[in-house]
């Protein structure tokens, strides 16, 4: 089994739709008639280019069967051991349980049906999830939101007797301006290589500081089938141990950002079979809080990765001291 990635923004056309096992639409477009495949929508603006949508998906060879499902809020497509799904969740059709606030409860849930699905699936080792949701920095209940969503998600993966330190999967979490919970998740039948970043304290092991749980992911994901390598990483910020660095200075945030990429890669390197990934091998996307911030974190980044893709859109990122979050990911 062979992954590719397609983007809208390379000259390819698009493959054909029974051969998309899942994948993701970016900006502020008015919305087409949903898509036979899972993909998640973030609908907020791309920024600096002249385009008002981009799409990425995950391209499987055409003579695999394809299966799929759609079952509590789950949308799902299968290609032999490769599961590809998005769940969006309404967190005001759920009601808060104090403590517990709707987010928080929202959160678990998500997680649980995503894991009950892995389950029924045979599919249990989940290599990378992207979670969205509105209003990530805002404080009800007396905690931040993101902090809420961290409960949720940490109570799911205990509940289901899954580890939150070490063997967890690579992630995102961002917030948009408004929209569902919304986490999409590439799981198989086997496990990645959970890599961490020796410039940075495991997110896992965050000091209360951060939230009364610690986030449940690795900082990358190594996966190795029999033809291909691929590489996740995941959300990166100007975190240096477990402290945010350069505040206010988004120059300095985003360089030190890319650092950090450059340790997880390298970090990576001893238990890759084809040499590893460096910085221009790879496929990022950026997440700026600021429209305002884009030139000076485009100038940075392309002076790193040369002339590898990276799509930029407006997003909040879970400290509200970051300017600025950079993902990535690589086939090969
Ligand atoms: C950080 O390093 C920045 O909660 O899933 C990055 C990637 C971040 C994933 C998550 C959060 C998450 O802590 C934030």
């Amino acid at each position: 089994m062979t992954l590719q990635l397609f983007d809208s923004f390379s000259a390819a056309p698009r493959p054909d739709a029974n051969r998309i096992l899942g994948g993701f639409l970016l900006g502020d477009a008015p919305a087409d008639a949903a898509p036979a495949w899972p993909m998640q929508r973030l609908v907020t603006p791309l920024l600096g280019v002249d385009r008002r949508g981009f799409e990425e998906a995950w391209v499987v060879p055409g003579d695999v069967p394809m299966l799929a499902g759609h079952a509590e809020g789950i949308a799902w497509r299968r290609c032999g051991d490769l599961l590809f799904g998005v769940i969006d969740l309404d967190e005001v059709q759920v009601a808060a349980k104090p403590p517990r606030s709707a987010l928080h409860i929202a959160s678990e849930m998500a997680y649980a049906r995503i894991f009950r699905l892995l389950d029924a699936q045979g599919l249990p080792h989940l290599w990378r999830l992207w979670n969205y949701m509105a209003d990530i920095n805002g404080e009800s209940d007396g905690l931040e939101r993101y902090r809420q969503f961290n409960m949720g998600r940490a109570e799911a993966f205990e509940h289901a007797a899954r580890s939150v330190v070490g063997r967890v999967p690579a992630a995102c979490a961002l917030g948009l301006a408004g929209g569902p919970l919304s986490i999409a998740f590439l799981a198989s039948a086997t496990p990645v290589i959970p890599i961490e970043n020796p410039r940075q304290v495991s997110a896992f092991l965050y000091p209360s500081d951060y939230g009364p749980r610690p986030p449940t992911f690795s900082r990358a994901a190594l996966a190795q089938t029999a033809d291909q390598e691929l590489v996740f990483v995941s959300g990166t910020a100007s975190i240096v141990g477990h402290q945010t660095v350069h505040l206010g200075d988004v120059r300095a945030q985003t360089a030190e950002s890319l650092d950090n990429i450059a340790a997880v890669l390298e970090a990576a390197k001893p238990h890759s079979r084809r040499g590893g990934f460096a910085l221009p091998d790879l496929a990022y996307r950026v997440y700026v809080r600021d429209a305002a911030d884009l030139a000076v974190v485009r100038e940075v980044i392309a002076a790193r990765v040369g002339g590898a893709p990276a799509v930029c859109v407006l997003a909040d990122v879970c400290r509200s001291d970051l300017l600025v979050e950079i993902e990535a990911q690589g086939v090969r």
